[in-house]
């Protein structure tokens, strides 16, 4: 769902100037969430604006948003550290805001390298459908993306898909497979904030159907060796979250959040010719990661 800020709440955020973060170890300091809390609940209806894209994340069927914050951008430049800022403010009115990698700042940058494996992070072809840090115990309750500038030739766009219908559409002997620790992916090094390594994991876990994690990458097909019978199951599952996928291309400004405890996301292709686009133009995100409040719930 797109969230559109009503124009009274815009005009009151470019007129504040929210101060830097501090952080707490991973996390965004608490005085932080409590300062940006304090600033802006007095701003015209931010508190309805922010209820909305909480119910938007979590109500049943829901589990993702775009947040526009288009004008924002505009007004403060997409780059700028007010602009990042009000989005960090926005986030944590939805979770805790961590960087799971010690050597990143908070917000990492996703940008174009025509030449690392073009199906990763920052590649240049079909990003498949997935959940971020998945082989972590606890990968992050919510993923999102802040869109800096879209691929200036057009390609790109997100595709989301909710992984609990995906996965209720398949036979119970594809479930079953689905259940078992047979699956693994990707390397796990330095990361806070996401537990310890989980290797081989189930893709389903003992939650109730609909509850939990669908812990799962499309990219284990490819790049992680897997016996016939559970790689077939994966595949199942793959085929069945493109049966079910929504696309849309972000915006400049656009913030998709995505509750990782119902969706899985990905991108498609961006536009061939990426070679020829000057680094400085190329499509730009910026990544941050939430962990939800205790006491908020498994789905919250
Ligand atoms: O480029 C995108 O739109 C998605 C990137 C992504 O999902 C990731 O880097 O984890
Ligand atoms: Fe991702």
């Amino acid at each position: 769902m797109h969230i559109d800020l009503p124009s009274e709440l815009e005009a009151a955020l470019i007129d504040r100037s929210l101060r830097p973060w501090g952080l707490d170890g991973p996390f965004l300091a608490k005085s932080t969430m409590v300062e940006y809390r304090a600033e802006l609940t007095a701003a015209p209806r931010f508190e309805e604006t922010t209820s909305v894209l909480r119910r938007a994340l979590t109500w049943e069927g829901g589990g993702y948003a775009v947040l526009r914050l288009g004008n924002l951008a505009k007004a403060l430049g997409a780059e700028d550290g007010r602009f990042l800022r009000l989005a960090t403010a926005f986030a944590a009115e939805v979770a805790v805001p961590f960087s799971p990698f010690p050597r990143w700042p908070l917000w990492k940058d996703i940008g174009v390298k025509v030449d690392k494996d073009p199906g990763k992070s920052s590649g240049i072809g079909y990003n498949a459908f997935h959940m971020d840090l998945v082989n972590g115990s606890l990968p992050p309750d919510y993923t999102t993306l802040l869109c800096v500038r879209p691929d200036p030739l057009g390609g790109g766009p997100s595709i989301l898909s909710d992984a609990h219908a995906a996965v209720a559409r398949l036979p119970e002997n594809i479930r079953a497979l689905l259940t078992e620790s047979a699956y693994h992916y990707g390397t796990f090094f330095d990361l806070n904030g996401v537990g310890e390594e989980y290797k081989p994991f189930p893709i389903l876990d003992r939650s109730e159907p609909g509850e939990g994690f669908v812990r799962f990458t499309a990219k284990m097909l490819e790049r992680s060796q897997l016996s016939l019978a559970h790689a077939d199951a994966a595949r199942e599952l793959a085929e069945e979250l493109v049966r079910g996928q929504v696309s849309f291309m972000l915006q400049p400004g656009d913030y998709l959040i995505v509750n990782q405890r119902r969706f899985l996301h990905g991108r498609e292709a961006l536009h061939s010719g990426q070679e020829a686009v000057p680094v400085a133009d190329r499509r730009m995100l910026l990544q941050l990661f939430l962990r939800a409040r205790a006491g908020t719930g498994p789905a919250a």
